[in-house]
């Protein structure tokens, strides 16, 4: 109650920001896209990890404000970042499973991106499998209606929940983003590595692209790459890092 409390005070006073985390290609290590990850700048506590307040936001219903505010900042920064004559990558944001049943993704999406001009392409949007348990035509809806926008849509987390590759494909799904669980296999365990080739496999036959997350070291890159990943986010790679870090490594980058 006292955390809902002061995260509705938070809203209210905007003490959030976006952290941003590039996401390279395996081969090149060009920065392809990069995540949008929201951050708590609270007074007293400094920088706060959304794994503190995102599920008290969830339960309380205050992630549909949050997630709309992340939006509108990730627009907003895009805007500015255009602006400054920058070649800008897609930034992707997170959706919730509770933002996602509203089923306001879409109309929500259609005005950000057109109050602040940007090309659908530059923005994506992340989903956990969870999120698409609900009614499958609704759930078919709203995934069409952000299609249909010209953003493209990545499963996050994939490999934690009990989709099936074959149910990804028919809701259209874009991008397939492994949890970071599979990644710290592969250097461990033959498994592990067995695994990940065959996610990667179906994937490409299914005509999803492939992303690792959470690559932590150069022996995992190294295999990322033998399997045929495309793109891999990570600490070895870059970490979530301010807006005001994100021109050099675009420049650099690209
Ligand atoms: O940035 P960090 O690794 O601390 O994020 C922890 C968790 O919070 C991750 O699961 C991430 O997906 C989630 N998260 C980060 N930013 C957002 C956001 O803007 N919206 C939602 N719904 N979740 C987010
Ligand atoms: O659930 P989601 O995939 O959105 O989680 C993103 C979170 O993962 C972010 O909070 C980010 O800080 C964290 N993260 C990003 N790269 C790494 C990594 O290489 N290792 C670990 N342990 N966490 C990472
Ligand atoms: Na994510
Ligand atoms: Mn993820």
């Amino acid at each position: 109650l006292q955390l809902k409390h002061r995260l509705l005070e938070a809203i209210e006073l905007d003490q959030f920001v976006l952290y941003y985390q590039p996401r390279v290609d395996a081969y090149t290590g060009k920065v392809c896209s990069m995540e949008a990850l929201v951050r708590w700048i609270h007074p007293q506590h400094g920088l706060v990890s959304p794994l503190e307040f995102i599920p008290m936001a969830e339960t309380t219903g205050l992630i549909l404000r949050i997630g709309e505010m992340v939006m509108e900042k990730a627009c907003r920064q895009i805007d500015e970042w255009r602006s400054a004559g920058l070649a800008v990558v897609p930034v992707s944001i997170n959706v919730s499973p509770k933002q996602f049943a509203r089923g306001e993704v879409h109309r929500q999406l259609a005005v950000y991106l057109d109050r602040y001009a940007i090309p659908s392409s530059l923005l994506e949007v992340e989903i956990t499998e969870s999120a698409m348990m609900g009614e499958q035509e609704e759930v078919l809806a709203e995934l069409g209606a952000i299609r249909a926008l010209g953003v493209k849509l990545h499963v996050d987390d994939f490999g934690t929940g009990y989709s099936s590759l074959s149910q990804l494909q028919k809701l259209k799904m874009d991008v397939l983003k492994v949890d970071r669980a599979f990644t710290s296999e592969l250097g461990n365990s033959r498994e592990g590595r067995v695994f990940f080739q065959a996610i990667v496999s179906m994937a490409h036959a299914l005509g999803m692209s492939v992303v690792a997350e959470g690559v932590e070291t150069a022996e995992q890159l190294g295999i990322l790459q033998e399997l045929g990943c495309n793109e891999v986010q990570g600490y070895y790679l870059a970490r979530p890092m301010p807006a005001a870090a994100i021109p050099s490594v675009l420049t650099q980058g690209n």
